[in-house]
């Protein structure tokens, strides 16, 4: 039966060494309980790091590990404290989280992180790939492997793989400064499903490979060579029913049952029954915004001073990479300010801050949730935040007010709390106070939409929304590969070619008659294709019509001695046989004068480029610009127009070394059906390898053959491989 391996950097396990024992437990984080119904459930096999060294591994302890990892139905990449030093305290967190979350001061640039990086990575593939089976699923999560789909799609290109970013994935002004941009997207599109958590990450991932990989973009998905990648947002849920029962639970706790913690949060609210509590809890990261919470909490208290003595911020933050320098200088910073401001507002009777600097057990966190009147949650930059979505869940009676940062993903789905910028201490002081004085109504309003939508897209949804998507992606992946145009199939569709009245072929010229060459305007048909196409036209009750993006001039030149009718211009001009040029709409060029300023800086800012004014269209072409400098602003031409163009209704057709403008309402699937319009064809056959050829595909009647050159996601029925099949597919409907 196929699995899903699951690869992360930590394996959700805790192993335990005591007297010479192994033994391990399973670790219940929100990602383990996702996936629990893929990982343990099915089969499925967990790839991770299990948080001891090679170095702290006893070597006669190594099976009973072994033993004790494979128990809990994981697999163990083993790493040295070589690696981790590098690729996970270097490259992971001195480089790609910073850049990722916008602190690029902090990013640092380092060959040896970057080299331990990939060595890193290719350990993990390695294990993958001992443990992969035909018909098997991979899900890869995290920053710290956007190496390995790459690295498991080389070897085994028919496994499905998909990949979710848990941290935000930056905008395309701050991905371009990484030195190692190109391999990191790379790596990442040997994928064949990227989830994000919100939009936004999505579209700066969409922009950052369409401008620095120059990979055709079209709404979610990226047209590679020889397949396409899906890119989605799935918005990561919680373990809702947990949160609730637990807090349930907690509140039908009797004295002797509670802990101690609890204990004191209640003590604390029996002496001071009309004081609040504000919570706030993350690791200890510069992202999460701490210390300027804390002094945002100090402006509170300086300008509401009634509230002097009758609220307290009870502060969690969790030890993490302590090894790394910006943790260590943060920890000084907010052990300053905590010290600094109950120092400066401490009464005999009144600290204003409780700080915890550990990590609690799980019913401890469900105490503060449970026990604080707000939370206060400021994240400068954060992927998700899942604390934000589990005090909400807990609050059962539905009072508690959430003060959420618009900087965390959870802020798309939480519009009810109180929304603020980490930045505006005022907005922030204020805001705590309308958070101290909501009415419970009100409170209980906002937590109960909240709540019905974290019930509902839970963690576990989460999972299967994403599993689901590439399931589906896998089975049309499938489908592609039954469509090929075999010759098994070929028969069938010349028993429909011999039995027609009337008979038509749509052929698209560049990349299906004719390869590509480096000189477009080289690319004039040989005698060979000019043959070809003539005997095709020969054939009885045939006819044949070139379709192309070329212009018409030259599509005129090269086909005037033969009797086939050309449409030009990726459908806006045609000529029937002995005719002349006829636009084949009323076409709207009033765009022209604002666009082409546009192209024109492109032509100052870009020497050996020039501007071609067609009829009804302008081209900007880049064949002979420095290639590299060409791509680059080709891409981003191509992105400007695209923004600018929704007030126009143009389509920016991407060509060989040029781009090109026009009107969107004309293009060859419009041509084509307008030109078999009242006739009686039979048999419609029609063939291309581009996305303007999919207008065709798909306009043209269910019935017609249609035939993609390239074997890529398509509408058209069929498909073969590269280029050099096409001559023997039309050689096959030319009988002597
Ligand atoms: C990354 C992204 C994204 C916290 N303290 C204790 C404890 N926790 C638990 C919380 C929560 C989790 O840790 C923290 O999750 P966050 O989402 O808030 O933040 P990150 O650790 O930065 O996670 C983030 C997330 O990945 C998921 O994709 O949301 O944006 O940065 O579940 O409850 N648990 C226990 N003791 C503690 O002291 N037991």
């Amino acid at each position: 039966m196929s699995k899903t391996i699951i690869v992360s950097n930590r394996l959700p396990l805790q192993l335990n060494i005591e007297n010479g024992k192994v033994t391990s437990s399973p670790s219940v984080g929100g990602l383990a309980t996702g996936l629990k119904s893929v990982h343990r459930d099915s089969n499925g096999v967990w790839i991770g790091w299990t948080g001891l060294t090679v170095e702290e591994t006893e070597p006669q302890l190594e099976k009973d590990i072994e033993t004790a990892v494979s128990e809990q139905q994981c697999a163990a990449v083993q790493l040295s404290q070589s690696d981790l030093e590098g690729f996970y305290y270097g490259f992971s967190n001195r480089t790609i989280w910073p850049m990722f979350h916008y602190f690029m001061e902090y990013a640092e640039f380092d060959n040896n992180f970057w080299e331990s990086y990939k060595s890193v990575n290719q350990k993990f593939a390695d294990v993958v790939l001992e443990n992969l089976e035909d018909g098997d699923t991979v899900w890869v999560h995290d920053y710290q492997l956007m190496l390995l789909p790459q690295l498991i799609k080389e070897k085994r290109p028919e496994v499905s793989i998909g990949f979710f970013l848990h941290i935000p994935f930056p905008s395309y002004e701050v991905f371009r400064t990484i030195p190692w941009r190109e391999e990191i997207l790379n790596g990442l599109l040997g994928a064949d499903l990227l989830g994000f958590h919100t939009y936004d990450y999505e579209r700066h991932f969409l922009s950052s490979v369409s401008r620095i990989l120059g990979h055709a973009v079209s709404f979610n998905s990226i047209t590679m060579a020889d397949r396409v990648v899906t890119v989605d947002s799935f918005p990561m849920g919680i373990d809702y029913e947990k949160f609730s029962a637990f807090a349930k639970a907690n509140k039908e706790q009797t004295d002797k049952s509670q802990s101690e913690l609890q204990r004191r949060l209640y003590h604390h609210q029996q002496e001071t029954p009309d004081a609040k509590m504000i919570l706030s809890i993350d690791r200890l990261d510069y992202t999460k915004g701490i210390a300027n919470r804390i002094r945002a909490f100090e402006r509170f208290l300086e300008t509401y001073p009634d509230y002097v003595e009758k609220v307290r911020l009870v502060m969690l933050a969790v030890p993490s990479r302590s090894n790394v320098p910006q943790y260590q200088l943060l920890k000084r910073e907010i052990d300053e300010l905590v010290g600094r401001i109950n120092g400066k507002f401490a009464t005999v009777s009144w600290t204003p801050i409780w700080y915890f600097y550990r990590s609690m057990p799980f019913t401890n966190l469900i105490d503060l949730y449970t026990s604080c009147d707000v939370a206060l949650i400021t994240p400068i930059r954060d992927g998700m935040n899942l604390v934000a979505k589990e005090y909400v869940a807990t609050r059962t009676d539905r009072t508690g007010v959430l003060i959420l940062s618009e900087m965390a993903g959870a802020a798309k789905e939480m519009n009810e709390a109180l929304l603020i910028n980490p930045n505006n201490m005022d907005l922030i002081a204020r805001t705590i106070k309308k958070a101290l004085e909501m009415p419970v109504e009100e409170q209980q309003k906002r937590n109960k939409y909240m709540q019905n939508r974290l019930r509902r897209y839970n963690v576990e949804k989460w999972a299967a929304d994403f599993m689901g998507k590439l399931q589906a992606l896998k089975v049309n992946e499938e489908f592609i590969r039954t469509k090929k145009l075999t010759d098994k199939r070929l028969p069938q569709i010349l028993e429909q070619y011999n039995n027609a009245q009337q008979r038509i072929f749509f052929l698209d010229y560049d990349g299906t008659l004719r390869g590509f060459v480096n000189d477009p305007s080289e690319a004039n048909p040989d005698e060979k294709i000019l043959n070809m196409v003539r005997r095709l036209q020969e054939q009885p009750k045939t006819d044949v019509v070139i379709i192309s993006g070329r212009d018409s001039e030259t599509l005129g030149e090269w086909f005037k001695d033969l009797p086939v009718t050309l449409i030009a211009e990726h459908g806006v001009l045609k000529k029937q046989v002995d005719g002349d040029w006829h636009p084949t709409e009323a076409m709207n060029t009033d765009w022209v004068p604002s666009i082409q300023p546009v192209l024109q800086t492109y032509v100052d800012r870009t020497p050996g480029t020039f501007i071609e004014e067609k009829k009804y269209s302008l081209a900007w072409h880049y064949r002979k610009a420095d290639p590299e400098l060409g791509a680059m602003r080709a891409n981003e031409l191509s992105n400007v127009i695209k923004e600018l163009s929704s007030n126009h209704g143009l389509s920016v057709l991407s060509g060989n070394k040029v781009i090109e403008i026009k009107s969107s309402n004309v293009h060859k699937g419009k041509a084509a059906t307008n030109h078999i319009l009242n006739k009686n064809y039979e048999f419609i056959f029609s063939i291309g390898d581009d996305w303007t050829d999919e207008f065709m595909f798909h306009d043209l009647p269910s019935s017609a053959i249609t035939v993609k050159v390239g074997r890529v996601n398509t509408e058209a029925r069929f498909y073969v491989e590269k280029q050099e099949d096409v001559a023997g597919l039309l050689q096959a409907f030319i009988q002597e």
